[in-house]
């Protein structure tokens, strides 16, 4: 029989690549797609199948986290052995401008999937594993090495919402005797990050100055260091995370730190730049409450897991600056068309 998995958050950076793993594992993959204005789907259309074709894998279903009735509907139809919760307000900042909304789809979101599984396992007798998106915001405060035994100390509501995501988790495994993991995944970026997050903002803006499309860069604080690892990589320990024999709570993390300012050095120098002369700092971009520093301590999941990541700090930076560069020139050749195709005189 071929596994059915349900992924919330499969239009996002890690649904994308955890979708195209699970394809190759000869799962059907049913995903949850908010309704929106315009399309959301970029990072999956390589992989969409159409609703007409017969056997199709890949299964795209309207819902929200918000919204239990569709999330019923939708574990209904997805009939899902297992169950990746990765859909989420996952911006730190807007979470401070936004921190209602942010609680109700990280926090309750994922409470209200938590018990649609608990009512779909009890009536049909039905095994589903659970896998819960934690996140290293969670350590906040807590100083580095963090591990599975350090201390939670949020520091925004997106961290607070996550830690109570994660207590749901952890109450409905011992309540219920469900199937759920938590995982606390350190920073994990590739050229599918979302724009706004630094180390994305820093590798489009180096493509964008190297064609001069723009010259300044506004960043917040340097100083911050993160443990960032590949989302590739980090998709394949989420996967082992379900096909382990127990359920638990596993860090996942390369186990290097880099500061925002060594980003920045290793990007704009891989593209020849000095980052010196083109960034700035805007205040608007600090956090009321920042985490300084994280780094993970990832042996639990290493060992249990047979884990380990395959792509260093170096490796990751100079493919992102590498996808963004491509990404400038086809948006320089756009723009110098439009100019003279919009021109008048010309
Ligand atoms: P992402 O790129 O921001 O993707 C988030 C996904 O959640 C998108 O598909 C988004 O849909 C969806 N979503 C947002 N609000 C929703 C709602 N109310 N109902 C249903 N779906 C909703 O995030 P990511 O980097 O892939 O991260 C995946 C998960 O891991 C998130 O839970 C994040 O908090 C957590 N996490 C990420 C990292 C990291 O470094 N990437 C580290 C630790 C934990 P749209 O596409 O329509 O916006
Ligand atoms: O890239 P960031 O926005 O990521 P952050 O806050 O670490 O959160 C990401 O990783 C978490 C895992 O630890 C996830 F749970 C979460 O969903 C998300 O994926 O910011 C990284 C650091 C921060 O210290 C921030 O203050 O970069 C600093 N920074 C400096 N200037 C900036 C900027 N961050 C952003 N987004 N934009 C700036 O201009």
């Amino acid at each position: 029989m071929r596994k059915s998995a349900l992924i919330t958050g499969i239009t996002g950076q890690d649904g994308s690549y955890l979708s195209e793993l699970l394809l190759s594992k000869g799962y059907t993959v049913h995903g949850i797609v908010r309704r929106s204005s315009s399309f959301n789907t970029a990072r999956i259309n390589h992989i969409y199948e159409d609703p007409h074709e017969a056997g199709r894998r890949l299964v795209l279903h309207y819902a929200d986290l918000s919204d239990s009735t569709g999330l019923r509907r939708v574990v209904e139809a997805a009939q899902p052995d297992e169950i990746f919760n990765l859909g989420a307000q996952s911006h730190v900042k807007v979470s401070f401008e936004n921190p209602e909304y942010t609680a109700d789809a990280d926090a309750m979101g994922t409470l209200r999937l938590l018990d649609c599984v608990r009512d779909h396992c009890q009536h049909t007798k039905r095994e589903v594993r659970f896998y819960q998106a934690g996140s290293s915001e969670m350590f906040g405060a807590a100083n580095p090495p963090q591990s599975e035994s350090t201390a939670f100390y949020p520091r925004s509501p997106y961290a607070v919402s996550k830690v109570a995501a994660h207590w749901y988790g952890i109450n409905y495994r011992e309540a219920y005797g469900l199937f759920i993991t938590n995982r606390i995944l350190f920073n994990h970026e590739s050229p599918r990050r979302g724009e706004t997050f630094v180390t994305r903002k820093i590798t489009r803006a180096v493509g964008r100055i190297k064609e001069g499309l723009q010259d300044k860069l506004y960043l917040g604080n340097l100083d911050a260091r993160r443990d960032w690892g590949f989302a590739g990589d980090y998709v394949e320990a989420m996967w082992k995370m379900l096909q382990h024999s127990e359920p638990g709570d596993f860090v996942v993390a390369t186990g290097e730190a880099y500061s925002v300012r060594e980003f920045l050095e290793e990007a704009f120098s891989h593209a020849g730049l000095n980052w010196e002369r083109h960034v700035e700092i805007d205040p608007s971009y600090f956090r009321p409450t920042e985490v300084d520093y994280l780094l993970g301590d990832s042996s639990k999941a290493r060992k249990a897991l047979d884990w380990e990541p395959r792509t260093s700090f170096k490796t990751l930076v100079r493919m992102m600056v590498d996808n963004d560069l491509r990404l400038a020139s086809d948006e320089r050749l756009v723009h110098d068309k439009k100019y003279v195709t919009s021109d008048p005189r010309r």
